[in-house]
């Protein structure tokens, strides 16, 4: 496995990463075997695969074809898709290695008879769309990651002693993308709003009736769109074909997919999303103060950095190229730091590649690395003066874990 004249922590290059998927897909490359070719070509020894006590994908893990994509190069958690983070590369993450958080099976929306109908109570002239109509419609592009709430709230056990209730993601539940759709305002402007006008509610078409409510301010920014191209292809199904929100910063469950209705309403929406989960719960947020929501719903999601390496990596003895990836729902990154030795001192590693707000950031630093059992640490700062904290309070539901935790590194 450990393959040492190579740098271990190549990256692979993007047509390496292509051929790889073109053999997987002509059934020249199991799907068993396309992980650990995967992680081979990132120097990453298939150890993200292996250590997650998961087997490696095959047909059999995909029985009621919850999904539409290749599972293989992915942590599977129930019905969602975790990427491996030492598979993310560039600002971009290719469709193929996008997470997959979905509450139900992928539904297949028939394109012909889709629509999107607008309404509510705040609506003066309800609306029903084709998606060829939603087409012609203004178009926007924006470049975002997407991140579930619940992404890094594997580490609660170890940054605070406590298990959280919910998938154990580590740092591969977020994924960025070009997305080009329709701002959702001129939807709305279209269906004429009362002044009224408070809260909107997206609503998937999927088995499990996803839905989340937002306040208007947020529907009605410039960059919250309904997409229907995802880096440059027709939206994926996994990921909302044909039309999902796309609501940057804030909480991935507000980027409802396969939307098919939404309703605006001069009151406040309580539905399970904002009042069960995605909400912050326990000691810190008193319940009384949310009712009926359970905790405080979630909005904006925080800043985080994140190495792209397995987990736990294993690596030569001395000097490594390290890479990772930084990325704030607030300002663009404006530096990275890593200690290796447990935060008493600091280092900045070097930003590559481009850096947009809201958009992975690459950054890359050197360690000269001591043989034996070890631990990285990286943190964030964005151009706001926002910078990862050393603590957060618990929340039950294990949201929007932000501190720096210690990736473990073997070294032999
Ligand atoms: N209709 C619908 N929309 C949904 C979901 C869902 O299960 N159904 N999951 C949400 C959650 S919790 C997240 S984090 C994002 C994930 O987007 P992705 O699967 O495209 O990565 O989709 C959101 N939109
Ligand atoms: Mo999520």
């Amino acid at each position: 496995m450990s393959d040492k004249d190579e740098s271990p922590t190549r990256v692979p290059s993007p047509e390496e990463l292509d051929r790889l998927f073109a053999a997987l897909r002509e059934g020249a490359l199991s799907r068993r075997r396309f992980l650990a070719a995967a992680a081979a070509a990132s120097g990453a020894a298939a150890l993200g695969a292996c250590d997650t006590g998961q087997q490696p994908s095959d047909t059999s893990s995909n029985p009621e074809r919850i999904w539409e994509k290749d599972p293989a190069p992915f942590i599977q958690h129930g019905t969602n898709l975790e990427t491996p983070a030492e598979l993310i590369r560039g600002t971009i993450t290719p469709n193929e290695l996008f997470f997959v958080r979905n509450h139900g099976p992928t539904p297949e929306v028939d394109p012909a008879t889709y629509r999107l109908r607008v309404e509510g109570d705040a609506v003066t002239n309800p609306l029903e769309l084709s998606l060829d109509q939603v087409l012609e419609l203004p178009r926007r592009a924006v470049i975002t990651y997407v991140e579930c709430a619940g992404n890094w709230r594997g580490f609660f056990p170890e940054t605070h002693g406590r298990t959280a209730t919910g998938s154990q993601w580590r740092t591969g539940g977020a994924g960025c993308a070009e997305w080009v759709g329709t701002p959702l305002r001129g939807v709305l402007e279209r269906a004429g709003l009362s002044d009224a006008a408070a809260y909107v509610n997206l609503m998937g078409l999927d088995g499990a009736e996803f839905s989340r409510p937002m306040p208007l301010d947020k529907a009605v920014d410039p960059d919250t769109i309904l997409a229907y191209t995802m880096n440059g292809e027709t939206l994926p199904r996994d990921h909302g074909y044909p039309l999902r929100a796309i609501v940057p910063g804030w909480a991935g469950s507000n980027s409802v997919k396969w939307v098919g209705r939404i309703v605006v309403s001069a009151n406040p929406i309580w539905v399970r999303t904002n009042t069960e989960s995605y909400v912050l719960t326990g000691p810190d947020w008193p319940r009384e103060q949310y009712e009926p929501a359970a905790g405080g719903p979630i909005t904006e999601l925080t800043l985080k950095s994140a190495l792209a390496l397995p987990w736990p990596a294993q690596l030569s003895p001395g000097r490594n190229l390290i890479r990772g990836f930084a990325y704030s729902p607030h300002a663009a990154i404006s530096r990275v730091q890593w200690s290796a030795d447990g935060g008493a001192t600091w280092a900045d590693a070097t930003m590559v590649g481009p850096v947009l707000p809201r958009a992975f950031t690459l950054f890359e630093f050197d360690w000269d690395a001591p043989a034996g059992s070890q631990h990285l640490l990286v943190r964030a700062t964005d151009e706001a003066g926002n910078t990862q904290p050393d603590d957060v309070p618990f929340n039950e539901l294990g949201y929007l874990l932000n501190v720096p935790v210690p990736h473990p590194v073997e070294v032999a």
